[in-house]
């Protein structure tokens, strides 16, 4: 069925599309936070419940996110990622463990 819709042109493939966009619900989103030369990038996230935070390490140092509340603690291994799914609105700021100076914020929606 997909392939004869396909073969109807164009118009079919739009219109199929915009069947697709009013019918699924908003998904999940994955945001990423790339973490070089020891600052976190973007500094401030706003994501929402169920979002994904990809932390992508490209320094030759392992660090942390670590919430200052204690609510999340995700260690990065050097040159490495690793996957966050948040599971608690508020406001989170953070910090690295091993380098105090490294801080961010994320904000997260219900
Ligand atoms: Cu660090």
């Amino acid at each position: 069925m997909l392939t004869s819709l396909l073969t109807q042109g164009r118009s079919a493939a739009i219109a199929l599309a915009l069947v697709a966009a009013a019918t699924i619900p908003a998904s999940a989103e994955t945001i990423t936070v790339t973490i070089e030369n020891l600052s976190f990038n973007p500094a401030e996230v706003k994501a929402k419940v169920g979002d994904t935070i990809l932390w992508v390490n490209k320094d030759i140092l392992d660090h942390t996110a670590t919430a200052r509340d204690n609510s999340f603690d995700v260690i990065q291994s050097a040159k490495s990622s690793v996957s966050q799914t948040l599971t608690k609105a508020g406001t989170f700021d953070y910090y690295c463990r091993y380098h105090p100076n490294m801080i961010g914020r994320l904000i997260v929606e219900p």
